[in-house]
């Protein structure tokens, strides 16, 4: 009886609500993320080309393309922190239980989006997107000179990979730092508005709020990247040991304790690869005679051939591909990157590209973004969730088929070295080991508590070198090459420090998850040795990544990760990959002293 009452009451309940003109609670949300959807998306776009044009084109002396991106982010900022906005979301999502789970993920969204430009922040968020804008061309209008030339950021790259001159490698790493002086006090101020507008909606700090995406809290983000550091350790440790002293002998220098900077191959040393060369395999002279062009195209033609789309002409058109001509009056942002323009078709990547190792792994790197873009670009897809399962996810995909493109099945396949070429397997994994488990340290590490520190703890500016130089050592071994005075700022003079703002550890954790994918589609599709993979061609690859590609921010990233690969993210798959090289390396460094701590 009184079932059939409250059964009743409620098919009353509803039948008299549905005859408001707002409708159910789950109507009057669809209107509200209908319209705030059409109103993001005007509003994105606009931004996004504004950004393009000041990212491609820098004048020195002319302010108008970054006058235009800041006003087209301000009523970007605008729309999405106003207080209305932020009222209906959260009014909406008091009533949850009466929404589609898919509505709650778009009004979550919405509010995400909010508390980077809350309007009761106004002021403060007019003040950063000024700040950020201006970072962003002081960092890449930036003229790095050493002695009477000028270098392009890929000349500095070029000759810290090849010099052997300790010298010339010292003014050359020098310079490249300089830029940080340039752009330390404008870190300090952006640290501050950063922090100023999401803490008006309750988050700690720009560092919490940006972990927040991952659903988790900082501490148990850090914990994971010390885990990943930890998992990687006792390998990191041998070749740390064994670049100590292969560069000692290479520069006929003594032995360091630690590794000093100017020694590395990398401005941050984040990658050392370059260091090995694999008799018979040798990828940089085999791009160089193919080519620019070839290499952009070759690129696609490993996804096309996995199934997916040629990229539209558009792409090819609105893109940004090349070095700077020769001659140029005006500069670019010199780092890569792939821009979903309209969260719809418009898709363009901004790179530097010539013909060498480091852009063939970054062109499929950026291309792994832009076939996401395309992936979740469907109708199950609402604009507000074209997004990455989350953001290691975005970063994963692309670096995974990089790692592919480099293997040699897939390399002989191609032509770029003789079929049947003798080749040290030991040689190739370490040169693949200097590249990835080297990262891991200053990811997960260096990068990942600096950030952490420069938005939670308030460091001052004239603190900054110090801190980074503290985690250089303690987490990469690497030291300066002379002492750095607090004018420096050398932790700016990467990109992510200045406009990816406290999110490195997503290249991390993307680092784990690409082995973790690429152990899945070698073991259970290709059935083929992870370490010696060739892609090529698989249909079966290709549906595989498009399952896991194309929900885009729909799903929950952790479930994903389980149905797709039966596991939870882990460094496991990479200690597996690299499971020869301990003994190997052992056997390298017999009668080496290790200066590093046997444990993290
Ligand atoms: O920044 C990038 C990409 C663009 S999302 C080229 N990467 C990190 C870096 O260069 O520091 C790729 C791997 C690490
Ligand atoms: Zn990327």
């Amino acid at each position: 009886m009184q079932k059939t009452l409250v059964v009743l009451v409620s098919s009353v309940m509803l039948f008299s609500c549905s005859k408001e003109p707002d409708g159910t609670t789950g109507d009057k949300a669809q209107e509200f993320i209908n319209s705030y959807t059409d109103k993001y998306l005007e509003l994105y776009y606009v931004s996004a080309k504004a950004e393009w044009e000041a990212n491609t084109k820098i004048y020195s002396g002319d302010t108008t393309r970054e006058a235009a991106a800041k006003r087209a982010n301000e009523a970007f900022a605008e729309f999405t922190g106003s207080q209305e906005v932020i009222e209906q979301a959260t009014t909406l999502l008091e009533n949850k239980e009466e929404l589609e789970e898919l509505q709650v993920k778009q009004l979550e969204k919405i509010l995400y989006e909010a508390a980077n430009n809350p309007e009761s922040a106004g002021e403060i968020t007019q003040k950063r997107i000024a700040a950020e804008v201006k970072q962003n061309s002081d960092l890449f209008g930036y003229k790095y000179v050493v002695g009477d030339d000028t270098l392009s950021t890929n000349e500095i790259d070029r000759i810290l990979e090849e010099e052997t001159d300790v010298i010339k490698r010292l003014s050359t790493w020098e310079a490249s730092k300089e830029v940080g002086v340039v752009l330390k006090d404008g870190l300090a101020e952006l640290r501050d508005l950063r922090n100023q507008t999401v803490q008006n909606l309750g988050y700690d700090n720009f560092f919490d709020y940006q972990v927040s995406d991952y659903e988790m809290e900082v501490e148990e983000m850090v914990k994971l990247n010390e885990k990943l550091i930890s998992d990687v350790w006792p390998l990191y440790r041998e070749l740390h040991t064994y670049m100590r002293y292969e560069l000692a002998e290479k520069y006929g220098e003594e032995v360091p304790e630690m590794l000093p900077a100017h020694w590395l191959p990398n401005r941050w040393g984040q990658d050392w690869s370059s260091e090995v060369q694999v008799e018979g395999f040798d990828l940089d002279e085999a791009l160089e005679e193919k080519g620019t062009d070839w290499l952009l195209k070759q690129s696609e033609r490993f996804y096309v051939s996995l199934g997916f789309e040629e990229l539209p002409p558009s792409f090819w058109e609105l893109s940004d591909l090349l070095p700077l001509p020769e001659g140029a009056d005006y500069s670019k942002n010199n780092h890569a990157s792939a821009w979903h323009m309209d969260l719809k078709n418009d898709v363009r990547s901004l790179m530097s590209v010539e013909p060498n190792t480091r852009w063939y792994e970054t062109t499929h790197h950026e291309y792994g973004h832009i076939y996401y873009y395309i992936a979740y670009t469907n109708p199950n897809v609402p604009p507000l969730l074209r997004g990455g399962a989350n953001r290691a996810y975005h970063e994963a995909i692309g670096s995974m088929l990089g790692l592919a493109a480099m293997q040699k099945p897939f390399i002989e396949n191609l032509g770029l070295i003789e079929p049947g070429t003798e080749t040290d397997e030991m040689t190739i994994l370490l040169k693949e080991a200097l590249n990835y488990i080297t990262f891991i340290p200053f990811s997960a590490g260096v990068m990942t508590h600096f950030e952490n520190d420069l938005y939670s703890s308030g460091i001052s500016s004239d603190q900054f070198n110090e801190v980074w130089w503290k985690y250089k050592t303690k987490y990469q071994g690497i030291v300066p090459p002379s002492e750095r005075g607090t004018e420096y700022c050398d932790a700016a003079s990467k990109t992510h420090i200045n406009n990816d703002p406290a999110q490195y550890y997503d290249y991390a954790l993307s680092y784990a998850l690409l082995f973790q994918f690429h152990n899945h589609i070698s073991k259970q599709i290709l059935k083929q040795d992870p370490r010696n993979t060739n892609y090529y061609g698989s249909k079966e690859v290709g549906d595989f990544l498009y399952g896991v590609l194309s929900p885009g921010a729909t799903r929950d990233w952790r479930e994903l990760l389980q149905e797709s690969t039966g596991e939870e993210m882990g460094a496991k798959a990479m200690l597996e990959y690299f499971s020869p090289m301990m003994d190997y390396l052992k056997e390298l460094n017999e009668g080496r002293e290790h200066t590093l701590p046997e444990t993290i």
